[in-house]
């Protein structure tokens, strides 16, 4: 399909700025690795601060990173399968918009006054622009959905009786869910934060503040995850050489996660005072509902790779595997998919431990924690991302890839990595190594009282499995901007893959509407969260005063 100069730039901006961040967003993952295992055993290294560190890490990698590329690839489907592209004043507002909120948080990390992690969490206090910064980054997000909502409708009208595209079903899914699940962070930000960094409220709330903040949180993992999900289900089957095994199955499992990705928040409130056991107990079953629309797709998906692998020439029961596409470099995106879903296996196990109310008493705020979602959104997610960036900008900018041989290893490099890397984590977390925690200043520091010789292998391993993904990542930025500042050689074009499903599955309309979706979505979150919010209403304290990460006594208290 050809496209306008505007949308090409629109579409390259939105890959390429988040991928130059990641530079800094990787560069920190290394030095948490080095600061964790004691090989730096003071508070900042480079003029940056631990906290410092881990905030960019999170920040840059886990909500810039995604948001950008979830609106371009969003931006890049609806584009080609409605063959239209979407409005060009609107994107561009929502590009500039997400610009400036990321340069203004930005800001407030690197001059060191906002080290208040990716969640917020107060009471660590920020800057107002580190709050009013990612504000706008979300609200920028907010207008693609709208648009592509328009396009959608207008579709329909002319094609009642067609199915929709699985791949614009999952992309409107998704872009429901975070605007449903971002209210509730845009009013935490806006009413509870602002107000408070400004200095127009002396306290925070931080029940309330931790309970919207985990009304978006958990959301969130599914808005990084279902891009992931679209492309093996409408591009993986296709690039595997065969079909997907059931297109029905995808759209079960995009609409489960519109409704249950966002009623779960409370399982990262388990160990939280003034949430009731009944509201935790509920919500934790909920999140066993979660799971299923992955292992809806975890049999799909290994049924589609079966029947790709049988095409060519696969036999056995297990024999079949070794004949998928796996090192084929002109068919790169096959094996970035692989490596993130064989990496989700256990990122979504160690999911299911987590949500159990009872086993979570173990890990959690364990370095376990960190093990998890680097086998999710360091898996499957990232790799997705980070594939389907190179992908899109060599098609159409009509460059082809630099270092094709080493762009098909780096996927493997970095699942390597990641599974040393949360093994070690895991490990240690099992033995009580904390998350957040420069350990280099006591724990794995062998003058310290209270260091632990027992951390010391896992947080080596977790050293040696973060050394190898820092390569894999540094080899990925090497490879997309290398192909950047090539020659145009071939016809630039804006084509995706398209998979045909493997059965003749009738239309049926429940999967093809989102009416009834959308009504059982809200009644489903009004019983998880009516009872969370009156629970928090109740059971709320006194307000809490600001602290810095690096300090357990308030703000104002060392200031005296
Ligand atoms: Fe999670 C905490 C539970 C999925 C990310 N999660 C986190 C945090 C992050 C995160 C970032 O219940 C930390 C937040 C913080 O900073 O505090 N998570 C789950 C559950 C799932 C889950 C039940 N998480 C994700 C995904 C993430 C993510 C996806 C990012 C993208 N998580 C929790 C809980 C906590 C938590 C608690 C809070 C803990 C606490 O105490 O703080 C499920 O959605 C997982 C379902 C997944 C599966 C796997 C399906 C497998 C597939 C692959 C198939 C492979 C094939 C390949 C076909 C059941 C689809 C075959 C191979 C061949 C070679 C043929």
């Amino acid at each position: 399909m050809q496209i306008s100069k505007s949308f090409k730039r629109l579409i390259f901006l939105e890959l390429a700025i988040p991928l130059a961040l990641l530079t800094l967003g990787i560069y920190h993952g290394l030095l948490q690795v080095i600061y964790r295992a004691g090989v730096l055993q003071q508070p900042a290294f480079g003029k940056l601060e631990y906290y410092q560190g881990l905030t960019l890490h999170g920040v840059i990698n886990a909500i810039v990173l995604t948001t950008f590329f979830a609106v371009a690839f969003g931006h890049v489907t609806m584009a080609f399968y409605f063959k239209k592209e979407p409005n060009r004043k609107a994107s561009w507002i929502s590009f500039i918009f997400m610009l400036t909120g990321t340069v203004m948080a930005a800001w407030a990390m690197l001059s060191g006054n906002s080290s208040v992690l990716y969640t917020f969490y107060p009471p660590l206090k920020g800057h107002p622009l580190f709050y009013i910064g990612t504000a706008l980054l979300i609200v920028g997000s907010w207008f693609p959905l709208f648009t592509w909502a328009r396009m959608y409708v207008k579709w329909k009208k002319e094609n009642k009786h067609t199915k929709t595209p699985l791949a614009v079903i999952g992309t409107l899914v998704n872009f429901i869910i975070w605007f449903v699940c971002t209210l509730a962070v845009a009013y935490e930000v806006l009413v509870l934060l602002v107000p408070w960094a400004m200095g127009w409220t002396e306290t925070v709330n931080v029940t309330l503040a931790r309970t919207l903040f985990w009304f978006f949180g958990h959301a969130l993992v599914y808005f990084w995850l279902l891009p992931a999900y679209i492309m093996f289900y409408t591009i993986l089957p296709k690039v595997a050489g065969g079909k997907l095994y059931s297109d029905l199955a995808g759209r079960i499992a995009f609409f489960g996660f519109l409704i249950l990705s966002i009623p779960i928040g409370v399982h990262h409130q388990y160990s939280d005072p003034s949430i009731t056991q009944g509201v935790k107990f509920f919500q934790g079953m909920l999140t066993f509902g979660v799971v299923i629309p992955s292992f809806i797709t975890a049999f799909t998906i290994a049924a589609t790779l079966e029947y790709a692998a049988r095409k060519r020439g696969g036999k056995g029961w297990f024999g079949w595997m070794g004949k998928l596409p796996y090192f084929d470099s002109k068919n790169f995106l096959f094996s970035y998919f692989i490596c993130g879903l064989i990496l989700f296996i256990f990122g979504g196990l160690t999911g299911v431990v987590n949500a159990s109310y009872q086993l979570n008493t173990v890990i959690h705020n364990t370095s376990w924690l960190p093990g998890h979602f680097h086998m999710t959104v360091a898996g499957p997610v990232f790799l997705a991302i980070i594939g389907m960036s190179v992908y899109l900008y060599s098609t159409m900018s009509g460059k082809k890839i630099f270092m094709p041989k080493v762009n098909v290893i780096i996927p493997y490099l970095w699942m390597i990595g990641v599974l040393i890397f949360s093994t070690g984590l895991m490990w240690g977390g099992l033995i009580g190594e904390p998350r957040r925690t420069n350990l280099g200043m006591t724990y794995l520091n062998s003058a310290s009282e209270h260091f632990r010789p027992d951390w010391v292998p896992t947080t080596l391993l977790a050293l040696c499995g973060g050394i190898i993904m820092f390569i894999a990542g540094m080899l990925f930025l090497v490879v997309f901007f290398g192909t950047m500042f090539r020659r145009k050689s071939t016809e630039a074009v804006l084509e995706l893959p398209v998979s045909e499903a493997y059965h003749d599955e009738k239309r049926i309309p429940l999967f093809d509407r989102f009416k009834p979706w959308l009504v059982v979505m809200g009644v489903v979150l009004a019983l998880a969260y009516i009872p969370a919010f009156l629970n928090v209403e109740k059971n709320t304290g006194p307000g809490a005063p600001a602290f810095t990460p690096s300090n357990p006594v308030p703000i104002e208290n060392v200031k005296k």
